[in-house]
């Protein structure tokens, strides 16, 4: 699968991200929780430095709960701020708040001695459609950004100020140029980071049963009434006849197939997946 996903405005978006970091304290990097290294810029330190950075697992309400622990011990082990939430859950606010302010204690400490009363700012990062504004909007108990299904949704930047002396930089989301590995942006797809209007979206939903079916073999079974491990288009052929989706002449309707699975992944109904592990230590 050949994946055509850095439109032209990615490039200003990324400019713009090296541009913010200087204005801000602390970073928070939210990664989907069921992708979190597909999510992750190899940039990323590079582009951010030494500032603090809280790392916010979101979407667990739709991931592998023992992938997501060995994500956040992989963090502990390397000392790093992280926190697992579902921001759309109000609930989780006051989590999120707790790990924000524990990550920029010291920065507080050292402000307050120098005399210096702003609020601490924590610019929030990550690729499209990982949940950036909804985080925000949780923290701040309102509508304060505006959210969507899909990518591309916050323009510019935007800063929202809480109470509790915090402002937060709203964001669009970035990828970056280069990937090593397609099967990170094949993730990126299924979990609509990267817009299916610039992908094949038969392939995606191709490369989503092929992943299933190595990480998670009996989730196709499960949803569907299939074989889930019959070859590829084969699955995806069963899905279309058991579902009905056939065209006029009786033919496959494999662009309403296709949605169908990736909109069953997306809403949780395939079950909790996590594909990425952490790196190896
Ligand atoms: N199930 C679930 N959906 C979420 C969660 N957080 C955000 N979303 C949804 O993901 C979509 C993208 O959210 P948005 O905040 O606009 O993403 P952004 O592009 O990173 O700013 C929206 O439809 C949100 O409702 C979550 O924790 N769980
Ligand atoms: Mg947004």
């Amino acid at each position: 699968m050949n994946i055509q996903w850095f439109p032209g405005h990615m490039t200003k978006a990324l400019r713009m991200m090296e541009e913010n970091v200087k204005l801000v304290d602390a970073i928070g990097y939210v990664l989907d929780a069921r992708a979190p290294l597909s999510c992750f810029n190899p940039q990323f330190q590079s582009i951010v430095g030494n500032k603090p950075c809280v790392f916010v697992l979101n979407k667990c309400d739709l991931a592998d709960p023992a992938k997501v622990d060995a994500w956040l011990n992989y963090f502990e082990r390397r000392h790093q701020h992280s926190v697992r939430v579902s921001a759309t859950a109000s609930s989780d606010a006051g989590k999120i708040a707790a790990v924000f302010a524990n990550a920029t204690a010291d920065l507080r400490k050292k402000y307050q001695a120098k005399g210096i009363f702003r609020p601490i700012r924590f610019m929030i990062l990550g690729v499209p459609n990982c949940g950036k504004s909804t985080i925000i909007n949780c923290l701040a108990g309102k509508k304060s950004v505006i959210t969507g299904d899909r990518p591309g949704v916050t323009k510019g930047k935007q800063w929202v100020r809480l109470s509790g002396g915090l402002e937060l930089l709203d964001t669009p989301g970035t990828l970056w140029p280069k990937f090593d590995d397609n099967t990170l942006a094949e993730r990126l797809c299924f979990i609509g980071s990267i817009k299916d209007d610039v992908v094949d979206i038969c392939e995606v939903a191709y490369a989503l049963i092929n992943q299933l079916q190595q990480l998670y073999p009996q989730q196709l079974g499960v949803r569907y009434g299939v074989d889930g491990l019959l070859p590829v288009g084969e699955v995806f052929e069963q899905i279309a006849l058991k579902r009905g989706f056939l065209l006029r002449g009786g033919e496959m309707d494999s662009e309403r197939c296709a949605k169908a699975i990736l909109d069953d992944f997306r809403k949780g109904k395939l079950g909790k997946i996590t594909f990425d592990l952490p790196p190896q230590e």
